[in-house]
């Protein structure tokens, strides 16, 4: 893999003023969609859905996929290649490019975007585990988990000239579960929006995705009973480096997602989940609010990118965190814990708690020889 490490005081200067969505000097965007995916119909059992379908695969690999999971039909391509991506914009989108949400009928429960060609730092590939994400990277040829979207469709975001590299033989690969509550199928679409710059052109320092998950390496889902929880997954870091952007997923009645550094006390993002004034899916009693990873509320949000009404009270928001190079160091050996606080009115069977972000590595010599 190229991972290319140098930098321009000029371009330095230009990122940092960079508003998400507005493309900076050499910066480009563009819009890519996958699919199509065929939704069934809702029937009176419950809404049609495809469940952890696996897009991206092709020949053998997609047919024992298909075996298993069930594959999509069509191809992941690359927004760029031999570029760094700076910007994803997530949306799932009708035939005619409306967005698909709650005021048609159809949720993005959540997808996983993948890139095959390397192996996932926190889930590493083996054929030796009962665990899908192993399994899979082990299949695949790697599970490297790059970002992921729930029905919120949080935007990701680096700055400070930070850039995820994607290179030219890089494939990459999408997990999704949508639901159709229509009585009819419906055919839809992701479409993402990239902001990159070619590498050819600008060099940016090369970070790596880090995925935080109370079920790492399974289905990222957990049981919770009614009432209060603080569902936790814990690692212990096996590399020296900065999280320079993160952002976290969640569902209904989830408060926030955090991440924190417990050798040195410092919570590195707490990401925290948005809904409208008075919507009934909010989290029905506080958080502990007794540090940083607890907060007591959720943010009442007035405005989506998408169109909050469209989420009719849904979770429509979680904030980011884009500390960039004022992120603080992790060591080597530190031992770090994901928080996710629920209040929940009933017992839930598919909760999550996820956060994806991106690493400023210290030195690596291979993908997990790191110093
Ligand atoms: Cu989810």
């Amino acid at each position: 893999m190229v991972r290319r490490h140098t930098g321009a005081i000029a371009a330095l200067a230009l990122a940092g003023l960079t508003a998400f969505g507005v493309a900076a000097a050499h910066e480009e965007t563009t819009t890519v969609r996958w699919g199509p995916i065929d939704l069934p119909a809702a029937t009176e059992e419950g809404p049609g859905e495809l469940w952890n379908e696996i897009a991206g695969l092709s020949g053998l690999r997609a047919a024992v996929i298909d075996g298993i999971t069930g594959s999509g039909d069509f191809e992941v391509n690359k927004p760029c290649e031999d570029c760094y991506i700076v910007g994803i914009k997530p949306n799932l989108v009708l035939e005619n490019g409306e967005t698909a949400n709650f005021n048609n009928g159809v949720m993005l429960h959540h997808v996983v975007n993948l890139n095959f060609s390397n192996p996932d730092v926190t889930c590493r590939p083996s054929i030796f585990s009962p665990q899908p994400i192993k399994l899979l990277g082990a299949l695949a040829g790697g599970n490297e988990r790059i970002f992921a979207a729930g029905n919120e469709r949080t935007a990701g975001q680096l700055t400070d000239d930070y850039g995820y590299y994607l290179a030219e033989g890089d494939h990459l690969g999408l997990i999704y579960h949508l639901m159709n509550m229509n009585p009819e199928p419906k055919t839809v679409y992701f479409e993402y929006t990239f902001i990159y710059q070619d590498a050819a052109d600008h060099d940016l320092d090369s970070v790596r995705p880090i995925w935080m998950d109370v079920d790492q390496c399974g289905t990222s889902t957990v049981s919770v009973p009614a009432g209060y929880s603080d569902v936790t997954w814990d690692w212990q870091s096996d590399r020296t480096h900065r999280l320079v952007g993160a952002g976290g997923h969640i569902h209904n009645y989830g408060i926030n997602v955090a991440w924190t550094n417990t050798s040195t006390s410092e919570t590195l993002c707490n990401s925290l989940a948005g809904y409208e004034k008075g919507s009934p899916y909010k989290p029905v009693g506080p958080g502990t609010g007794d540090s940083d990873a607890h907060p007591e509320y959720p943010e009442t949000v007035d405005s989506h990118r998408l169109g909050l009404e469209n989420y009719e009270g849904n979770i429509a928001t979680m904030s980011i965190c884009t500390p960039g190079r004022d992120a603080p160091k992790t060591a080597r050996r530190d031992e770090m814990r994901l928080n996710a606080q629920i209040y929940r009115p009933d017992q839930g069977y598919h909760d999550m708690g996820i956060m994806v972000g991106f690493m400023d590595e210290k030195f690596c010599l291979t993908d997990f020889w790191c110093f």
